[in-house]
């Protein structure tokens, strides 16, 4: 592997104490970070099964019911890991796919496989960390992680919660220059693994899968790397220029849709970073796109990190917890339960045609995101059924749900989280409010309503892949 190899070193971190072993196959198991290019962790593998002269080996544990994913998000899961399978094959690395809990099954592969080191990748929520912990100490060689999704990492860049992007800004600029390096191309792997097995059968994963599919695909974004390539051009060619103006601007089409991809690491941070970088966009365009993809994301990642709280209102800061119970007794304007919000019949033309574009299409655009959650804080009974209704929502809708940054988005609308203390008003207390005339100030709403409630608010319009 090139690059710099202090700042390589910067993203591994050791797990367990286990003695290295010369020979064997190095494992890669991968969960965050799916994808073949661009991934220091699939990379940092691979330079030490080159060391040993061992095959490569990557395996992904298929979970059932991971954070309450339904087949919206599972097959869009599973179309990237198809096309990686291939891409990896293609490379001479081999490729297993797990059925069942990793804590268990990725130490029983690795045993059976006689595995000199294992390598993973980073994530900041409990539930990998609880399994990178259990599969660490039942590991009888070294298990290595990586962290292949920020591009700063994110044990790196700070030891401690952040106050807000204020705080964290000023350490990812320090270290920008030096972590955003060019990243080296994977090499066809010249160990062959013995073991290599038929290709997976998507289709009959697929038939095996017991997972919600009442919510089901989309078809305009496609899945998978290559997609997520094509999406990103689109985006440097046509869209980043205007990102300023159109990332506060719902009624235009002018996001990137890259969320679901960086979500499930189908796309590197990186890479996305460099090519904005390297695009002949305005300085400023540029600069706005950054400040989302790389310091509110990294952002995310590090209160995910170093608050275990992050989904409960138990993480909100204290000024906004104390704010929110004081007006807890406060008359809510409207009073709506989960299925009325859910259904998208609540008395607000904007906020229903907002619920139901995440419903249809899996995605809503970020300035609404805002808002629609603020307006659940203001129409449920108490701001932890608020946060319980925005991220049961977002999950379950969205195809970028059950990550940091949906998290993080949730506890910033409704607990203050990142933000500072605004005028006091009621139920919001000092938590910064938004409002409906607000919006039409700021973008045509109407269009907007029109354009959720049109034909492409469904799942089979306007195909990206
Ligand atoms: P673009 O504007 O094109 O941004 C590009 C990338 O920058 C995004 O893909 C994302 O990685 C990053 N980014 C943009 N805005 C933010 C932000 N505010 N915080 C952190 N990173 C950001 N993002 C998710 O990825 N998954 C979620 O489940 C999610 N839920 C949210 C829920 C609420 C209540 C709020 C307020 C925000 C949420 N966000 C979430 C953050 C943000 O709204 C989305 O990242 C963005 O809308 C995704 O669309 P895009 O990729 O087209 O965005
Ligand atoms: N990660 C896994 O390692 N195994 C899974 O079976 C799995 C399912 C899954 C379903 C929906 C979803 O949104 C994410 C899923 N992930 C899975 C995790 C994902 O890769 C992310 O790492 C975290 O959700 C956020 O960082």
């Amino acid at each position: 592997m090139t690059g710099n190899p202090a700042i390589r070193q910067e993203r591994v971190r050791a797990l367990n104490r286990c003695a290295s072993t010369d020979c064997g196959p190095v494992l890669y198991w991968m969960s965050r970070d799916q994808r073949v290019h661009d991934n220091w962790a699939l990379l940092h593998a691979q330079e030490a099964a080159l060391e040993r002269r061992s095959p490569l080996v990557v395996v992904f544990c298929l979970t059932p019911n991971f954070l309450g994913a339904t087949l919206r998000q599972y097959g869009f899961m599973l179309s990237g890991l198809a096309e990686t399978e291939q891409a990896l094959l293609r490379l001479g690395v081999g490729f297993v796919l797990l059925l069942g809990e990793p804590a268990y099954e990725v130490p029983r592969f690795a045993s059976r496989l006689k595995a000199s080191r294992v390598v993973t990748d980073f994530d900041p929520l409990r539930v990998k960390a609880a399994w990178r912990t259990a599969v660490a100490g039942a590991l009888t060689v070294p298990l290595d992680e990586v962290d292949a999704h920020n591009i700063v990492p994110a044990r790196h860049v700070s030891p401690k919660q952040e106050f807000g992007a204020y705080t964290l800004r000023p350490k990812i600029k320090r270290l920008l220059a030096e972590f955003l390096e060019p990243i080296p191309a994977l090499r066809p792997h010249p160990w062959a693994w013995s073991g290599a097995r038929d290709p997976v059968d998507w289709r009959a994963v697929r038939r095996s899968l017991r997972v919600d599919s009442t919510v089901g695909e989309v078809s305009w974004l496609a899945p998978g790397p290559s997609a997520a390539s094509r999406v990103l051009l689109e985006f440097l060619a046509h869209k980043l220029a205007a990102y300023p103006e159109a990332s506060r601007d719902p009624s235009v089409d002018g996001l990137s849709h890259l969320s679901p991809y960086l979500h499930f690491g189908q796309v590197s941070a990186q890479r996305v970073a460099l090519e904005v970088v390297a695009s002949g966009a305005p300085p400023e365009a540029k600069s706005a796109f950054l400040e989302e993809l790389v310091v509110r994301r990294e952002l995310a990642d590090n209160f995910c990190l170093y608050n275990p709280l992050y989904d409960a209102v138990e993480g909100f800061p204290a000024w906004a917890a104390r704010t929110l119970a004081d007006h807890a007794a406060d008359p809510r304007p409207y009073r709506y339960g989960r299925r009325s919000l859910e259904a998208a019949e609540t008395h607000d033309d904007l906020w229903n045609a907002a619920q139901m574009e995440l419903v249809g299409r899996g995605k809503m655009h970020g300035y609404l995101r805002m808002y629609w959650a603020k307006k659940i804080l203001e129409w449920t009974g108490s701001p932890a059924e608020a946060l319980e209704t925005v991220i049961a929502l977002n999950d379950r809708y969205g195809l970028d749900g059950r990550d940091p940054n949906g998290y993080v988005g949730a506890a910033w609308s409704v607990g203050g989280v990142h933000d500072r203390a605004w005028g006091e008003r009621p139920v919001f207390g000092k938590v910064r409010y938004m409002s409906y005339n607000g919006c039409k100030a700021k973008f045509d709403v109407p269009g907007y309503v029109c354009r959720a409630r049109g034909p492409r608010s469904g799942g089979g319009e306007g195909a990206a892949g």
